[in-house]
């Protein structure tokens, strides 16, 4: 057998043994925005240490276990804590989770995460729903024999975010009175910032937001056909547009003070 499906088929087993739950919606929070999982209606947490094999998070602000749970009626599973390229796992263990959770049952992906703005009307605490994706020198998840039961060697990348999950999150922004942005995120390999040079050839391409993470859980949920959409918390301005030197607990600091904003916004949207 496929050795990264038979890795997520023992993660599954593990999780079976420990957690009855069937989820219908993922959501994975991003750098900061962990403190979402207290607004959950909590019917069991797993660890991600308990999981044989599973990789698990040491950013700061991804606290590293899976939260089963009501947000309002809909049954969720949530990430609270993601796997990044740059910590040195393969990149198949970086979309492992987000496999599992299909695995799991749901249907639909919802990604979050913190994100250097680079489109000139954006500021710091802005909220961007991906409309689209620019992936550059990170590993496309799907290289490897493909896993036909998953997903086809060639899946279409035409609409990966969902259209109707937008709307649906248009109107929860409108009626929590958020101005959601709109744009197309880039993912980079990290863990060093961007350079300002790299973020001039960013913004040429048409990028409104970078980060590090994303792009490859998009398309390996793609792949097995999952609906997914993302909101994104624009922390920061990318390197040379301010002159502020960038760091991570700026990034975690600004994500906090967005989190009663940002709550409101994944709950109702959820909800819809
Ligand atoms: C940098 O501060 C970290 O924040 C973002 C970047 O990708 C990077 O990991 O994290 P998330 O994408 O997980 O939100």
């Amino acid at each position: 057998m496929n050795p990264v499906y038979d890795k997520l088929l023992k993660c599954y087993e593990s999780v079976k043994q420990k957690i009855d739950f069937r989820p219908e919606v993922a959501i994975v929070l991003g750098s900061g925005l962990g403190d979402y999982a207290n607004d959950i209606r909590v019917e069991a947490e797993l660890d991600y240490h308990d999981i044989e094999g599973f990789p698990v998070s040491t950013v700061p602000g991804h606290a590293g276990k899976f939260i089963f749970g009501y947000v309002g009626e809909v049954p969720v599973v949530c990430m609270k804590g993601r796997v990044h390229y740059y910590e040195g796992y393969p990149i198949s263990d970086v979309v492992l989770p987000t496999r599992l959770m299909k695995l799991m049952g749901a249907k639909v992906l919802f990604l979050t995460n913190a994100s250097g703005g680079i489109n000139p009307s954006f500021t710091a605490g802005d909220f961007m729903m991906l409309t689209d994706h620019v992936s550059l020198w990170a590993p496309n998840p799907l290289i490897g024999a493909n896993i036909d039961e998953l997903g086809v060697r060639f899946p279409d990348m035409t609409h990966v975010y969902d259209e109707d999950l937008q709307e649906l999150i248009r109107e929860a922004a409108k009626e929590q009175g958020i101005n959601l942005k709109e744009g197309i995120y880039a993912q980079l390999t990290g863990p060093s910032f961007e350079s300002p040079a790299e973020i001039r050839l960013l913004h040429k391409l048409d990028v409104d937001a970078v980060g590090m993470s994303t792009v490859v859980e998009a398309i390996a949920a793609n792949h097995m056909g999952m609906k997914i959409c993302c909101i994104s918390c624009v922390c920061n301005l990318a390197a040379g547009m301010t002159d502020n030197p960038l760091t991570h607990e700026e990034v975690q600091e600004a994500a906090n003070a967005a989190a009663p904003l940002f709550k409101a916004l994944v709950t109702e949207s959820v909800k819809k």
